[in-house]
């Protein structure tokens, strides 16, 4: 589909904490964020969030529960991103640094929305809560959040 891009995100939620990455390299370097990246051709979308956390993370999902579908839209991009959020309920192996992500435990109410993409602090308590959520969010000069609309969901 040469209309959108499909991405993935996953992150783990256990014991009241979440795993983060700092990105160390290409978009949102510098950002903390879940772990994910680019669908590739003839992987399912769900297949590809396994394989990102693997990558970034070294950690194997076991279960795993898809809550959210967030769609951004740049003024500098030509493509929209189609971003599909995964609740990792758990893994196998133990988180490490790799050559993208250097991952790290934070407690709910000690997430970095400062060094997040500015999307995040708006979803996710809806993650958090175990809410389904769809969202349109715009960007001008890829890093300023113009406008969104978001919502809770009966089913994606
Ligand atoms: P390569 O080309 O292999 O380095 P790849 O890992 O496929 O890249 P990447 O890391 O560029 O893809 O993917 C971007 C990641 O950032 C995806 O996990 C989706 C996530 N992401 C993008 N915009 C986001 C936003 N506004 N808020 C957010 N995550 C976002 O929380
Ligand atoms: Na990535
Ligand atoms: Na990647």
């Amino acid at each position: 589909d040469i209309a959108k891009k499909l991405l993935t995100l996953a992150i783990v939620n256990q014991r009241g904490q979440v795993l983060l990455g700092l990105k160390k390299r290409g978009f949102g370097e510098g950002y903390y964020n879940g772990f994910g990246g680019k669908v590739e051709v003839g992987e399912t979308i769900e297949g590809a969030a396994r394989r990102e956390l693997q990558e970034e993370a070294g950690i194997v999902a076991g279960s795993i529960l898809k809550q959210g579908v967030l769609t951004f839209h740049f003024d500098d991009k030509p493509q929209p991103w189609e971003v599909h959020v995964f609740n990792i309920l758990d893994y196998s192996g133990e988180p490490c640094e790799t050559d993208e992500m250097s991952p790290q435990w934070f407690s709910h109410g000690e997430i970095p929305f400062d060094k997040m993409w500015k999307d995040d602090e708006i979803w996710y308590p809806h993650f958090l809560a175990g809410d389904l959520f769809k969202g349109e969010f715009y960007f001008c000069n890829t890093h300023h959040l113009d406008s969104y609309n978001f919502g809770i969901v009966p089913e994606l």
